[in-house]
Order: C-alpha cells, then structure tokens, then sequence
C-alpha cells in the first residue's frame, strides 16, 4: 500500500509553509511519529511527524519550495520487505525508552490553615475499605476510566488526522493530562462550572460536554458549540457546566473567581474551577486572582496542571520553588500537590476542595503532577524533550494505571475495558464524522453577533 504524506494546516494563517530540510532520506524505513522534514511557516518552524510507519518515496518536495496544506509531499509503502525491515528497526528505536519510574513526586510539606496535606487527601479506598459499596466504587472508577479512555482516543484520532491535513486550524493536546481532568470533575456537580484553556478539551469531555458540538467547532462548521467561530481554543457547553476556554493565558484565573463570587453573592452552593498550566502561575492574574478569592472565599478550586513545560520552556527556567502549590501559603489557602497520573488522587484532593468550597470556606489551590505526552500545539513533536524522560513519564500512563487497578484491585475483565475502548473510539469517528458532514457557517454570519 502507498500512503500520500500531505503537508498539515501549519500556519497561523492557512498560507502556504516553506520546506527547510527532509530530516530522514529517501527510501528510509520509518516509525509513526518519526520526524520526516522541518517546515517554516507563517508562525513558526516545526517538525512534521510520520502518521504512520513504512519506507518514505518520492516525489519528495524539494527543500526551499512553498507547500499548500493538503499537498502531497511524499508518500509511505507498506509493502511486506518495508514491514520487515520497520520490525528490525523497531527495537533500536524503541530500546531508548526508560521503563523506571520517575522520582518527580514530592510528599506535600505546604499547606495552610492546617489544613489536610496531599497525603492525606490523597489516600486511596482500597477494595476491602469500600465495603459494601465496593460494586458501585469498581462501577464509578470504570466511569472515570471510560472517560479518560474517551480523551485519549478523542485526542489521539485527531492528531492522526491533523498529520494528514484534515485538520482545519489549531490543536492543542492533553494526551497523559487525562486523569487530572477526569478526577477533577468527577467532584463536581453538573451545575458547577469549568474554565480551561488553550488545552481544553480533556476539560469538556470530562464535564460532560457533546463531544460532536466540541468536533464540529473544530472543524469551524455550524453545529459547532459556538457556531464555528471559535476553533479549538474556544470551546464551551454552557449546559453541561464548561464555560468558553481561554487562550489567554492565566486570564481564566479571575474570571472563574468572580464567578464563584457570584455563587456566593446569591447565596448558591456552586463552585467553580480554574484549570491552567504551571507557565499561568507566573502571571499577574493568576496572584490576583488568588489573593481576590482567598480575601473573599470564593467558592472556586485552582488547578495547577504542572506538565513541566510551557510551550518549549522548562519549569525550572522560570520557577525557583519546587512545587507552585507552595504559593497558596502567601494568599492563604490550601496548597495540596497530588500526583496527577492518579485519578483517584486527584479526585481525593478535588472532593475535598469542593466540599470546603461549598461550605463557605473559600478556594483550594490543588497542583497535580502530570505531562503531555504531545508537544505544545500542532506540529510540534516536543523535541526539546529527552527522551528518557518522556518514557519515564509513560511509564506511568494514567490509564494503564488505573487498568491494572481495575483489572487487579476489582477483577473486572480485561475484556470489559476492551470494549469500553472500542466504544470509545467508535464515538470519536461518530464526532468526527459528524463534524465532516455538517455545513460550513455562511459569510454573512461572520457579522453576527458582532456589536457596534
Ligand atoms: C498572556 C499570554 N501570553 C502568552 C501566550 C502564548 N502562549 C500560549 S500557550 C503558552 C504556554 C502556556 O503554558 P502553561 O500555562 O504551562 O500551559 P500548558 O500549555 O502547559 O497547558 C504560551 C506562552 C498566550 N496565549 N497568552
């Protein structure tokens, strides 16, 4: 079989990209997700990724030439003499991966107000503590897989479509950030509200957004959940609790403070949750916003998702102190670190923050531990990265994790999470199929609703 490599939507503006280099040669044997060529667009320069294995043929795009999105620039062979030889290859490639576990987690020293420590909120139901209800926790921890389950795959197809051009736009992906998601908003109420960021749907998907209104407004169609204006940065399903994500970074912060001000002006046991990176906690508005809620007890959890890097900048470039849940003692709060490649974890830490919140007793800063296993945004691979601790941090993987959990702690067949998978991605092609079909916005609309 001969598969067409086509050039991604790279740059900020759907122009043409420039070809600097091929980074692998011609008649070269490749693995999906090898770089094959580094572009420059009207945004930046990246690395394009294989979308799958096999021998890279011409014609290749010469190096210097203008490339539309969508393009052919090459093509990949699967014939049986390349998937012998990808085989050979495979293990060279692969014998880089480090299977020990990293050491990255500190046991939580910071808190404020006495109140209860990471290791405390963190501190699992095992099968025998669940007692009775251990039927309805193995039901429960099954939900949350399934939804970390639908993230994964939900992201996953989209980057395999986007290294094929089909996808309009940005993407920016939260592959490994699954469980943070997922345990945050599994203690929270539908009527609770969200804010995220330019990484956002992990987020939606979690709060129980339409995963074909999330799809659609990707692809800039109408039924797009808002109207197709958006994009990826901007998503929202007022109904089910996730208010517009934000691309501004940290500027989520006050916002979700002021509106959980608001739950508390009428009187209402609402919370709301800010989620953003550990590059949002070097912002202005981050340091307000938590001093403003803490001054007002504000019903309002903040979520550091501390993935290490934002964009190519590693934390340690920018942050002289181990863990940025150590800076809610300056607003005081409680500052909780929990492992973020542990649902059940995070939903320890978030179930006991919202319960505070509700109870009149003001904001948590909870930062969870994680990585993106992606790089930043759209074509880029992340190669600032080492591999070593890339590997280190898949290791961990938050679903394989919570797998052996389910599979070892609560006997649930292996069988059942297969299919649990398989559903998962049956819904994802659904959206995407969806998202294809449905009708492009009309010029006129761009006007609407504009106010003057
Ligand atoms: C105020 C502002 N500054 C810069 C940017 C460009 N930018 C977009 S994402 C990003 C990195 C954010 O890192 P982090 O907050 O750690 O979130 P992550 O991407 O890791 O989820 C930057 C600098 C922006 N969107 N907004």
């Amino acid at each position: 079989m001969k598969y067409p490599v086509v050039m991604p939507h790279l740059g900020a503006t759907g122009g043409d990209v420039k070809i600097i280099e091929w980074l692998v040669a011609e008649s070269d044997l490749v693995l999906a997700g090898t770089a094959l060529l580094s572009v420059e667009s009207d945004k930046s320069v990246v690395e394009v990724e294989a979308f799958r294995g096999g021998c890279l043929i011409g014609p290749l795009a010469a190096p210097g030439s203008s490339v539309a999105p969508g393009e052919i620039i090459g093509y990949l062979i699967d014939d049986s003499a390349g998937a012998a030889l990808t085989s050979a290859t495979r293990p060279a490639l692969e014998s880089v991966r480090v299977t020990s576990t990293t050491a990255h987690l500190r046991p939580a020293s910071t808190l404020a107000n006495g109140e209860p420590c990471a290791a405390t909120v963190a501190a699992k139901l095992s099968p025998a503590q669940a007692g009775k209800g251990r039927a309805a926790f193995a039901e429960r921890l099954a939900e949350a897989f399934a939804t970390m389950v639908l993230i994964r795959r939900y992201e996953e197809h989209l980057y395999q479509l986007f290294l094929q051009g089909l996808v309009p736009g940005t993407l920016h992906q939260c592959q490994g950030q699954e469980a943070v998601a997922v345990g945050v908003c599994s203690a929270l109420r539908r009527d609770d509200l969200v804010y995220s960021t330019h990484r956002p749907v992990g987020h939606l998907i979690a709060k129980g957004a339409s995963l074909e209104a999330i799809t659609a407004e990707i692809w800039g169609k109408v039924t797009g959940c808002v109207g197709g204006k958006g994009g990826q940065m901007h998503l929202a399903d007022f109904a089910a609790g996730a208010m517009v994500s934000n691309a501004i970074v940290g500027a989520n912060i006050p916002i979700a403070t002021g509106s959980a001000m608001s739950f508390r002006l009428q009187g209402l046991d609402r919370v709301a949750v800010s989620f953003f990176g550990e590059g949002a906690s070097n912002t202005g508005t981050f340091h307000e916003g938590l001093n403003l809620a803490a001054v007002q007890d504000a019903p309002v959890i903040f979520v550091c998702e501390n993935n290490l890097y934002a964009a190519s900048t590693h934390i340690t470039l920018t942050t002289r102190i181990a863990n940025i849940a150590e800076r809610a003692a300056a607003y005081g709060m409680p500052g909780v670190v929990v492992d973020g490649m542990d649902v059940e974890a995070v939903y320890a830490a978030a179930r006991t923050a919202v319960a505070r919140a509700r109870a009149g007793k003001g904001p948590t800063l909870i930062e969870a531990k994680t990585y993106r296993y992606r790089g930043h945004s759209r074509g880029d691979p992340g190669g600032y990265r080492k591999k070593d601790e890339h590997a280190a941090w898949m290791a961990q993987d938050p679903i394989d994790r919570l797998r052996r959990r389910l599979t070892g702690d609560f006997a649930i067949p292996a069988a059942s999470l297969a299919e649990i998978e398989t559903t998962a991605q049956a819904r994802v092609e659904a959206a995407v199929e969806f998202a294809r079909r449905s009708p492009e916005p009309s010029l006129e609309s761009g006007l609407e609703p504009v106010f003057a």
